[in-house]
C-alpha cells in the first residue's frame, strides 16, 4: 500500500513523489485540514501537526512543514511562509528586501512521519540568497527568488537544480533511508 503524504500543495506532492521514487517509496496524497501550532521551528510545527493528523486518520502518514528564512529579516517569513506568500507574494518580499545588501536566506524542510509508535522528524536545509528580481517560471512559492549557493540561477529557472539541492530532497532522503530500513525489518 502507498504511504500517505498529508498535503494540500500539489507541487510539494509532485516533488516528493519524484524524489522518493528512487527509494522505492510510493506515496498517495491525503488532504485533511489540520490546524498548525505557532512556533518558529518547522520541526516543532511538523511534529505537532503529525500528532493531530494521526488522531484523525489513525493511519501511518507523513507531512512536511517548510519555510524560507531570510537572514536580514530575522528569519521572516520562516514558519509563516505560506501565510506571507498569500498576503505579500514575491513582490512584497522583494519590497521588504529593497536596498538590503545581505541577501542570505535558507529554505528549511521538516518531514514528520507518524504511526502507532509515535512521531519521527527529519530536517533538511538549503542555503542561498534572495535574487534582486523574480526569475523563472518553474516550481512554486518563493522559487523565482531563491538562488541556491553555488548557482546563478533561481530554483524557478532550473527544476533539476532544485531537485538535486533542495531542502525537501535533503529531509526526504533522511526520511527515506530510515523508512526503507524500518520496512525491511518489518
Ligand atoms: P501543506 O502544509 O498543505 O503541505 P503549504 O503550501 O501550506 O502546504 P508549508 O506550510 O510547508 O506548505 O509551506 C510554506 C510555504 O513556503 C509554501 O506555501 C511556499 O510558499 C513556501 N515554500 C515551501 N517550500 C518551498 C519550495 O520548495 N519552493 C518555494 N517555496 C516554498
Amino acid at each position: 500500500m502507498n504511504l500517505l503524504f498529508l498535503t494540500g500543495n500539489q507541487h510539494k506532492f509532485a516533488e516528493a513523489k519524484s524524489i522518493l521514487k528512487a527509494y522505492d517509496v510510493k506515496i498517495s496524497p491525503l488532504n485533511l485540514n489540520i490546524e498548525e501550532i505557532r512556533s518558529e521551528s518547522c520541526a516543532r510545527v511538523a511534529e505537532a501537526s503529525a500528532q493531530s493528523a494521526y488522531e484523525r486518520a489513525r493511519k501511518p502518514l507523513f507531512l512536511e512543514d517548510a519555510g524560507l528564512f531570510v537572514k536580514a529579516l530575522n528569519g521572516f517569513p520562516g514558519t509563516y511562509s505560506s501565510w506571507a506568500f498569500s498576503r505579500l507574494g514575491n513582490k512584497g518580499l522583494l519590497r521588504l528586501m529593497r536596498g538590503v545588501e545581505n541577501r542570505s536566506a535558507k529554505f528549511v524542510s521538516a518531514i514528520a512521519y507518524v504511526d502507532s509508535k509515535g512521531v519521527r522528524t527529519f530536517t533538511g536545509a538549503c542555503e542561498g540568497e534572495i535574487a534582486l528580481s523574480a526569475r523563472g517560471k518553474k516550481g512554486f512559492g518563493y522559487d523565482p527568488l531563491f538562488i541556491p549557493k553555488g548557482s546563478r540561477k533561481t530554483f524557478a529557472q532550473d527544476a533539476e537544480l532544485k531537485k538535486q539541492l533542495s531542502h525537501r530532497r535533503k529531509a526526504l532522503e533522511k526520511f527515506a533511508h530510515w523508512y526503507s530500513l524500518k520496512m525491511k525489518k518489518g
